[in-house]
């Protein structure tokens, strides 16, 4: 038997400002058709967004998330596509969840928004909470650790603690250590080499790494974030033995074919 890789959740950003792609899938159709695409090339959800959170940028409102969202969402389920909303807003995820969508994704753990988790518990949903700290305009002077894996950890547990009194059910959980958010090079790569920490919370692992800056600094000054992919295959291989369930990424089809390269490269004989 061949081990199984993790899944791949696609990332389709419905924004003009992210900073690897954004501006790229604006345009309806165009959103439609990177999405199908992703899923043809192995992808098993669609993280949609329509916020970027890239270092520095300023916020939009709800209603604009929403319009953004909307007509893109409404399509991808309606073609049976698994999608996920990456929102930090309560009001957002609430009209995600009424057209339908089956995962939302916080990059904020509910912090950004005191009604998150009231939402998430009402609603027959996954969760992914990821380990965050602050708005992107501030996180970078937020990136100050004693020891960043145990922090990261106990941080989590605290709001995984809060879900749990907010009534949202453990086993739609999944936690997300929070790569590029709050942290500087070192201790995204710290996170990664201590990812079966991560694991041994017994719950889901989402792990984005794509396009990230810390892997950008292994590449020449000036390169374009698109120029990222081939570290962030890299890496993905690295952490495919780790018991991660998912990786959050920009290019599928690379993934997936080196997940499966990996795979094959296993000695997983019965
Ligand atoms: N990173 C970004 C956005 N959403 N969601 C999760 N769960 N984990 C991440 O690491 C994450 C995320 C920022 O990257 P992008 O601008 O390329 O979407």
């Amino acid at each position: 038997m061949v081990a199984n890789p993790s899944a791949l959740w696609g990332v389709l950003n419905v924004t003009p400002d992210s900073f690897s792609d954004g501006g790229d899938f604006v345009n309806v159709d165009r959103a439609l058709e990177r999405a199908r695409q992703m899923v043809s090339d192995g992808a098993s959800v669609i993280d949609v967004g329509a916020e970027s959170t890239r270092p520095g940028a300023g916020r939009i409102d709800a209603s604009q998330e929403i319009s953004r969202l909307t007509p893109v969402v409404t399509e991808l389920v309606a073609a049976g596509i698994q999608v996920s909303v990456d929102t930090m807003r309560a009001e957002t995820a609430q009209a995600m969840i009424r057209l339908g969508v089956p995962i939302i994704n916080d990059v904020s753990g509910g912090l950004a928004d005191p009604d998150m988790f009231g939402v998430i518990a009402g609603a027959d949903v996954d969760y992914v909470l990821m380990h965050w700290r602050g708005h992107s305009d501030q996180m970078d002077s937020l990136a100050h650790y004693d020891d960043v894996v145990g922090d990261v950890i106990s941080e989590l547990l605290a709001r995984l603690d809060a879900s749990k009194e907010a009534g949202i059910d453990a086993s739609r959980i999944w936690i997300d250590p929070g790569l590029g958010f709050a942290k500087d090079i070192e201790h995204n790569w710290e996170l990664c080499r201590h990812i079966d920490q991560f694991v041994a919370m017994g719950y889901p692992v989402l792990v984005g790494a794509s396009r990230k800056r810390f892997l950008g600094a292994l590449l020449p000054e000036g390169h374009h974030p698109k120029d990222r992919d081939g570290v962030a295959v890299a890496l993905s291989v690295s952490l495919a033995g780790s018991g991660v369930s998912a990786f959050r990424v920009h290019e599928p089809r690379l993934h997936h074919e080196a997940l499966e390269v990996w795979a094959k490269s296993q000695n997983t004989e019965e």
